[in-house]
């Protein structure tokens, strides 16, 4: 109830304020502090050595899918920034390839150093198992964000939005943009990506659920790895390979940037719609023949990485253990409740995706 309370306070203030409008009490949520500390890019590595909180200077470790992913980065900036006020050391590690096996090697020597706990963005939902286990059997409190592990190897998600709410309304742009008929392809990060995986199955549910999108044809799922030159190719092999492709949905923020990209400068008619930054998309956002893109989604990055720290915090200080009921208050951000996820595990959930077009687009570019 509390929750809701501040939720729908924000949302208020929030459109006094920005004029950028908020579809619902958990958008308001998600995009509160957006005005804090937007933009800062965080370095690919970095420690802060301060500690001594009231925790005795614990240590907490945030590890991203990779390096050179600009929303991996506005996390950590998050994940830090509250870190650090709280008086603990933040280590954040962006592995050099976004795979298990570089995430393995990350975990193997943050268990030798000793964290005390480690916030992950899951390459693998299960190849992380082993390691994370042994983490966990070593006092180190896990929970994940942004893409999730199974249930035995975390003790909570932190889920940036509900996953059928994100199919729903990327479907539905997808359905809207078209016309509702069509071909039209997605391009995706990696094939092993847990939360890419689950939204692109929350779209073809819903693409099934209803006569409506029957006249649309998802004619190939293609996977740029997060890789701006391996997402550009994927485009143009997308273009070539269906000349009469209408649309392309990139459920990612570096496949939406590099689709985009391409279409605007092949000067083709083929839309966009998906998950994106808006520092990165803004050029590319318009409902004009000019531009690729009517519309996209997203949610705060850096309150991703807020509540990511907020969450490692109480289950290294004993306020929350993951299990479904346990509450917290996560700083400014308000309260949150752990709750059952349908994987059998438990998360939680940051709020709804946000949507970005070209009414409110210059009020979010400078934002994240
Ligand atoms: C990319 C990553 C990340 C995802 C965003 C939307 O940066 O794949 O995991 O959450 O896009």
């Amino acid at each position: 109830m509390k929750k809701k309370l501040i939720s729908v306070l924000l949302c208020v203030s929030l459109a006094a304020t920005m004029l950028a409008g908020c579809g619902s009490e958990k958008a308001a949520s998600s995009n509160a502090d957006a005005g804090n500390d937007a933009g800062q890019e965080a370095p690919a590595e970095s420690g802060s050595t301060e500690g001594g909180g009231a925790e005795g200077g614990k240590t907490y470790a945030i590890v991203t899918k990779a390096a050179g992913n600009p929303f991996n980065e506005k996390t950590a900036d998050g994940f830090k920034e509250v870190i650090e006020a709280s008086g603990g050391t933040a280590i954040i590690k962006h592995p050099e390839a976004p795979t298990a096996d570089a995430q393995v090697s990350v975990i193997q020597s943050l268990i030798s150093q000793g964290v005390d706990s480690i916030c992950i963005a899951a390459n693998d939902e299960n190849a992380l198992q082993a390691a994370l286990e042994e983490a966990m059997a070593a006092g180190i409190k896990v929970c994940c964000e942004d893409s999730k592990t199974n249930p035995d190897s975390r003790q909570v998600f932190v889920n940036q939005a509900g996953v059928n709410e994100i199919g729903v309304a990327l479907m539905e742009a997808v359905h809207d943009i078209t016309g509702g008929e069509g071909q039209w392809a997605v391009l995706s990060a990696t094939s092993q990506a847990a939360n890419q995986n689950a939204w692109i199955e929350a779209m073809k549910k819903t693409m099934e659920s209803d006569e409506k999108y029957s006249k649309l044809e998802l004619v190939e799922v293609a996977y740029g790895d997060d890789e701006p030159q391996k997402s550009t190719d994927q485009t143009q092999a997308l273009l070539a390979k269906y000349p009469n492709l209408k649309l392309i949905c990139a459920p990612t923020t570096v496949g939406i940037n590099a689709a985009a990209k391409v279409l605007q400068d092949e000067k083709s008619s083929v839309k966009l719609t998906g998950l994106g930054l808006p520092s990165e998309m803004a050029e590319y956002i318009g409902d004009d023949d000019a531009h690729s893109c009517p519309y996209m989604y997203l949610w705060n990055p850096i309150d991703l990485g807020r509540l990511g720290a907020y969450t490692s915090i109480a289950l290294v200080d004993g306020t929350i253990t993951g299990a479904e009921g346990d509450k917290f208050t996560a700083g400014d951000m308000g309260d949150y409740e752990v709750i059952a996820a349908d994987d059998g595990g438990t998360e939680m959930i940051l709020g709804a995706p946000f949507k970005f077009d070209a009414s409110n687009i210059d009020e979010w570019k400078d934002v994240y």
